[in-house]
């Protein structure tokens, strides 16, 4: 199997997962299509634009992927009338530097998001975000003494990662199902929620694992902050214009062994649309903001999309 082949197959079978991971591992996918044989540049192009159409199918909600692909595309079409060595080497080029500034910009985020907690404070999670997971590390390692709560995040489980990692680490961690976060917030008096993303959109709405949403409405209701930790590729330029992000629908198997209930109906959605007004602030590489200036990082950063 061809690395893009099994990079698509492990993002749709959730081996790859977690929005930046998912940007990463796609771009480096596409850094190994333009290895490939081709007569020309052009047969490049092609086989760039047709396994960035498989990456992007591979999972629909994160827009990370779409962003992460439509970068390298960004750069095929640009260099397009290169000879094909040297449009090799721009693609490697900017697919290296792309992996890089996603990696610079989980540090920075860790750094910011760490300063945003205090001592002996208790984060409650959602889900399993690798940004959120480094935020709470760099707060350990600055000492100040942590406690973490983690949902389990059904119907996959990925709360489990979070709370193992976490706890490897040395962060009194304690796992809870889904459904008991009203009732936790109060009994283990949880300071702050952080959680990260899939995409924000430009009016600042969150999208995030399933539950994300009903976690902010009992923050808000217990005035607890309610925070997003995101690189800013996770950021929807197609939202300025108007497209809502699909929300994933998995497998009925992921929640209940086929036909054991009858005819009763299975739904799984993967998501959830938080809405910026409960949302107190959002943490990217370039500081913190209220989710209401998602507009102007958009237009800033991905003004080469819009054109
Ligand atoms: C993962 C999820 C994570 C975000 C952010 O969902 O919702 O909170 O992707 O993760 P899934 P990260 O398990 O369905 O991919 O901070 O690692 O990008």
């Amino acid at each position: 199997m061809s690395t893009l082949e099994q990079t698509v197959a492990d993002i749709k079978r959730m081996k790859i997962r977690g929005a930046l991971d998912i940007a990463i591992a796609s771009v480096a996918a596409m850094k190994e299509v333009a290895k490939e044989d081709a007569q020309d540049t052009d047969y490049l192009l092609n086989k760039l634009e047709k396994a960035g159409k498989k990456l992007k199918n591979s999972r629909p909600t994160a827009v990370s992927l779409p962003n992460a692909v439509n970068y390298i595309l960004h750069v095929s079409e640009k260099n397009k009338n290169l000879e094909q060595s040297e449009f090799r080497k721009k693609i490697t080029a900017a697919a290296d530097k792309f992996i890089r500034d996603q990696e610079k910009a989980l540090e920075a985020i860790g750094v910011i998001g760490a300063n945003v907690i205090e001592k002996d404070e208790t984060i409650l999670t959602h889900c399993n975000s690798d940004t959120v997971v480094h935020i709470l590390e760099k707060a350990f390692d600055q000492g100040k003494n942590i406690k973490a709560v983690c949902t389990e995040s059904r119907p996959r489980y990925q709360g489990l990662l979070t709370a193992k990692e976490l706890s490897e680490y040395g962060i009194q961690t304690t796992l809870i199902v889904d459904s008991a976060v009203h009732l936790v917030m109060k009994k283990l008096k949880i300071d702050k929620v952080i959680v990260g993303a899939d995409t924000v959109c430009a009016n600042g709405d969150l999208i995030n694992k399933i539950g994300t949403s009903q976690i902010a409405l009992c923050a808000h209701e217990q005035k607890i902050e309610f925070i997003a930790a995101t690189e800013s590729i996770k950021f929807s330029p197609q939202s300025l214009l108007g497209s809502t992000v699909q929300i994933e629908e998995r497998s009925a198997s992921e929640v209940i062994k086929p036909g054991k209930l009858g005819k009763v109906k299975i739904l799984n959605p993967a998501f959830d649309i938080t809405e910026a007004e409960y949302i107190n602030m959002i943490i990217t590489e370039y500081g913190i903001m209220p989710p209401q200036a998602a507009y102007n990082l958009l237009r800033e950063k991905f003004g080469w999309e819009l054109k």
